[in-house]
């Protein structure tokens, strides 16, 4: 490997700093993943699961206080604060480096310091960018292994001497008291200390490749986005690549690998979670998932809800706090209707139904891409794939229709910054509570969201021919309470109505909110669903927008004079329609 220089002297100063008492360099081969796991099995890290029929699959069961990212200690430590924005916690770069620091100091005291150079893209691409994190923990490193490419092949990609991401993990004590998880992207450099949990401790995820990519990315004009990747094929041959923003714990792993019920139409899974976008030089946007592995939520992932994902978790998946059968096979609530007997629960305890779960709600696997049966033949071209339709989905039981189109760029971007989701398990909290999530990034923006908007904005007129952007809700409930919209593989219904929207051959109405398809325009062939209730989950009421409305202008002024004004012009825009439509 050529090491440069800055990547030494970033080595010596982590080692400074946490002083470990051996330093190994990780080369990613599949000798030292197997090397690392038999060091886990034999220090209890990590539990062998059924080697017939879950070959090369272990069970990781965590600190029962670190299961889920921890918002409220993540922080954007930029020079200005308000290039943060007010939707980021924020610290001066300075004190987070002596409050974590005072965590990190000696941290890794008697322990081992794993220098893990790795690549978040495919090899050959000129998008892919090098990561070089340093971690006291081996369950890391061999999550790293299957997130990541890791190994001499990230050196290739650097363009200059300090072109590398630099990340700084250690467990600590695992106490949510000394948890910091910092951001420095005017340095390109992480600080993530106190949790092994993957949206906190992998760094090449969430925090290189969504915190600090986004920055980079405004800087030289592409997109890092919360976002899953798929091919449409439909019964011609023909696949239309579409990415899908949604806040964690969505369906967004189901969607990536969403099993057609339509005949002649299939799905191709390219990415589950982020997508890097840019502009081609014949004004193509493009997108390549910068992961090769899925770290995806388990409870309510089954044979019904996702055939993919239940198989391609049969080998070499590490699974992270599930329940575990009597014969040594993974469980998670939703897996089978019934829950086996003999069940040991995520804390190793016998489990009693009525017990509370099972599996955590927010327990995983991890998983190579590869293993996955939809995965795309051409997931890892370094040219990424062409982009013709972007979604914004969110979880919200009422006012958002199943699926409508944005007028225009501009309108589409207004859409996306306007949402707003039920919270999940991903994150620590409470469950179930509506929050905005514009563009499902409000966790994952390196900074100011105001600046983010203006970007999305500029971007747009960038393009040959920008995507038609579309807004999903799989979510939407009626009076009673029972979802209106059957969801899962049903959802290539809506994916197949978004195609031939770009194709120009699809019908839709045109309403206050956008285009909504006309119930005929929908193939509903064969599906339990009358009239009367594809006409709930599409319709548009005015005055629940209108109420919903309200509160985004709280939201938005925020942001202060830094908030685009196309912004604000389309959200009036969109009540005047709103209230004409009430007079005709
Ligand atoms: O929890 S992670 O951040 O690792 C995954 C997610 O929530 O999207
Ligand atoms: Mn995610």
């Amino acid at each position: 490997m050529s090491v440069t220089s800055a990547v030494e002297r970033w080595l010596d100063e982590a080692a400074e700093l946490t002083r470990p008492a051996k330093v190994l360099w990780c080369d990613g081969s599949p000798a030292e993943y197997d090397r690392l796991a038999d060091e886990m099995l034999r220090d209890g890290t990590l539990l062998a699961l059924n080697p017939r029929t879950y070959p090369g699959c272990y069970l990781h069961r965590s600190h029962p206080s670190d299961v889920a990212r921890t918002e409220q200690l993540t922080f954007i430590c930029t020079w200005a604060r308000e290039d943060a924005g007010p939707t980021n916690n924020w610290m001066p770069p300075a004190d987070g480096k002596v409050r974590a620091g005072a965590f990190l100091r000696s941290s890794m005291r008697g322990r081992t310091m794993y220098v893990i150079p790795y690549l978040m893209g495919p090899a050959g691409s000129p998008m892919s960018r090098t990561g070089v994190m340093v971690t006291d923990s081996a369950y890391v490193v061999a999550s790293m292994h299957l997130m990541t490419r890791v190994g001499p092949v990230a050196f290739r990609h650097m363009r200059s001497d300090d072109d590398f991401v630099a990340g700084l993990h250690s467990l600590g004590d695992l106490s949510p008291e000394r948890r910091l998880i910092l951001h420095f992207p005017e340095e390109q450099l992480i600080w993530s200390v106190g949790s092994g949990y993957g949206g906190n401790a992998l760094l090449g995820k969430k925090c290189h490749a969504l915190r600090i990519a986004s920055w980079r990315a405004r800087q030289e004009g592409w997109l890092a986005e919360h976002m899953l990747i798929i091919g449409v094929e439909d019964p011609a041959g023909r696949v239309t690549y579409l990415a899908a923003a949604m806040p964690s714990a969505s369906g967004k792993t189901n969607l990536s690998m969403v099993v057609s019920t339509l005949p002649g139409w299939r799905a191709w899974t390219l990415g589950d979670d982020i997508a890097w976008m840019w502009i081609d030089a014949q004004g193509q946007l493009r997108a390549i998932n910068p992961e090769r592995g899925f770290f995806g939520v388990a409870p309510n992932t089954s044979p019904r809800t996702n055939r993919n994902a239940t198989e391609m978790v049969h080998a070499n998946t590490i699974f992270t706090n599930v329940a575990l059968t009597p014969s040594g096979e993974p469980w998670w609530e939703g897996l089978t209707p019934e829950p086996p007997a003999g069940l040991v629960d995520w804390q190793g305890q016998p489990w009693r139904p009525g017990g509370g779960p099972a599996a955590h709600p927010n327990s995983r696997f991890t998983v190579p891409v590869a293993q996955c049966p939809s995965v795309a033949p051409n997931w890892e071209d370094p040219q990424g794939v062409p982009i013709s339709g972007l979604i914004f989905g969110s979880r919200r039981s009422a006012v958002i229709p199943l699926v409508f189109e944005a007028f225009d760029w501009r309108h589409g971007v207004f859409l996306g910054s306007a949402m707003s989701t039920e919270t999940t398990a991903a994150i620590t909290g409470t469950v179930g509570l509506v929050r905005r999530d514009p563009m499902a990034m409000l966790p994952f923006c390196g900074y100011n969201m105001a600046d983010y908007f203006a970007h999305w904005l500029t971007t747009g007129p960038r393009i040959a021919t920008p995507p038609r952007i579309f807004r999903v809700n799989w979510f939407r409930r009626d009076a009673d309470g029972r979802f209106l919209w059957p969801g899962y593989g049903e959802n290539m219904r809506v994916l197949r109505w978004m195609v031939e929207r770009i194709r120009g051959s699809a019908d839709a109405v045109e309403t206050p909110i956008g285009w909504v398809p006309t119930p005929a325009a929908l193939d509903t062939s064969g599906l339990d669903l009358g009239p009367a209730q594809l006409a709930a989950a599409l319709r548009c009421d005015r005055g629940e927008w209108l109420a919903a409305l309200r509160d985004l202008d709280a939201f938005y002024a925020g942001f202060g004079p830094r908030l685009p004004a196309s912004i604000a012009e389309t959200l009036a825009e969109t009540r005047r329609r709103l209230r004409d439509s009430a007079r005709r």
